[in-house]
């Protein structure tokens, strides 16, 4: 099949899902062309069957916002007739679907017949759709699309609620790629970040505040007063500034390193103990599930689709919102013994296997025949 990715390049865990799903499906041997604003961070091969099409927004003094929308709507057109693409697969409803839509309806006119499948990832339902600035075109686009499919049981039931949907959403969870977790470095250089004694804490995150990037250091806070530790924040965003001040006021700098986006997040969590996620609320999840998946026990909330990734007691630890105190208990309790960490972390591992890369997109695959076959009917 030839199939049209359309993501968010950059770090975020949609970008990644539509990237390594583009990869997969390359491998399976289909023809992927990724569409948007810049090269996807995780893309690192383009290959004959990996292409990537740039949209670009000419800047006009007129217009106080560049109309992305309209731009790559027009090159979904063009790409489509250009290339054959035969399904049009948007990741994050905003602006996306709305912009497939308006392309699939152009082409519509000139007797080319794509369907679109959209993928919801939280925060496209959860915080902006949701706002009654996007609600009717995202309520729209969510309807219009040939397929739906959402990353949870937890934001399916959210868009559910928040949104007037007729159309069927189809569950398809995150996936990971379990071989490419596997470390396959004989040295994985803890020695440069803590000592053997210190427990590394890692939180990966875009560091916005639904991250609760606080809560992090707060937990991390309570956790090195009891056992020698090292935090590892990874990532940017707008809350980094604040969070390396709240480490000075609590005087563990030193114990607290920030590292910016990374593109070796392997390497950080094949020397991680310990992975943070904290949320006020999170769809899926995937940092987490890329954490167990190399082995990493999490400590996290339970809120939105979490519970459905790390499973509490055996992955790690689910806690209220904001409960620091229980966070910082079940942190220690699973750092704090050696043979109990072991097992956290081969119970991280055997939870990962469940969202295998090979089970997962082959659900990808069969929405796309099937959007198809009803496409080739009408
Ligand atoms: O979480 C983010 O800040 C990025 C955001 C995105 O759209 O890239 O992530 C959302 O999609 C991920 C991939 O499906 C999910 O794993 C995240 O849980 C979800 N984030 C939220 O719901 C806050």
């Amino acid at each position: 099949m030839k199939i049209g990715i359309v993501c968010y390049p950059t770090f975020g865990g949609s970008g990644v899902v539509a990237t390594e799903l583009g990869l997969e499906l390359s491998r399976r041997g289909h023809e992927i062309h990724f569409i948007t604003y810049s090269q996807p961070v995780r893309l690192e091969l383009l290959s004959n069957n990996v292409h990537y099409h740039e949209v670009n927004v000419p800047e006009y003094p007129l217009f106080l916002y560049q109309p992305y929308e309209l731009a790559l709507s027009s090159k979904l057109v063009d790409m489509v007739k250009l290339h054959g693409i035969e399904v049009l697969h948007v990741h994050y409803a905003i602006p996306h679907a709305y912009a497939a839509y308006m392309a699939k309806k152009m082409l519509q006119e000139e007797g080319i017949y794509v369907p679109i499948v959209t993928t919801l990832h939280g925060t496209d339902i959860t915080l902006v759709g949701s706002h009654p600035f996007y609600k009717p075109a995202v309520t729209f686009s969510i309807n219009k699309s040939d397929a739906v499919t959402s990353v949870s049981e937890s934001l399916k039931e959210d868009t559910l609620r928040l949104f007037d949907i007729k159309k069927e959403i189809n569950v398809v969870p995150n996936f990971i790629d379990l071989e490419k977790h596997e470390p396959h470095f004989t040295d994985c250089q803890r020695a440069m970040m803590a000592t053997d004694e210190e427990k590394i804490i890692t939180h990966i995150s875009n560091f916005r505040k639904v991250k609760q990037i606080p809560d992090v250091i707060k937990v991390f806070n309570a956790v090195q007063k009891q056992l020698p530790a090292k935090l590892m924040m990874v990532g940017e965003g707008p809350e980094r500034e604040s969070a390396e001040l709240l480490c000075e006021k609590l005087g563990i700098t030193d114990k607290v390193v920030f590292l910016g986006n990374s593109n070796e997040i392997d390497k950080i969590l094949c020397f991680s103990d310990l992975f943070l996620l904290p949320s006020l609320t999170e769809s899926f999840g995937l940092s987490a599930l890329e954490a167990m998946a190399s082995g990493v026990p999490v400590i996290s909330s339970n809120t939105g689709g979490i519970p459905e990734v790390n499973v509490n007691g055996v992955s790690g630890y689910l806690s209220d919102i904001n409960d620091i105190e229980d966070m910082s208990k079940n942190a220690i309790h699973i750092l704090s013994d050696k043979a109990r960490l072991s097992e956290f972390k081969s119970n991280a591992k055997k939870v990962a296997s469940r969202f295998d890369i090979h089970a997962i997109v082959p659900q990808y695959e069969a929405i796309y025949e099937d959007t198809l076959k009803k496409c080739l009917i009408l």
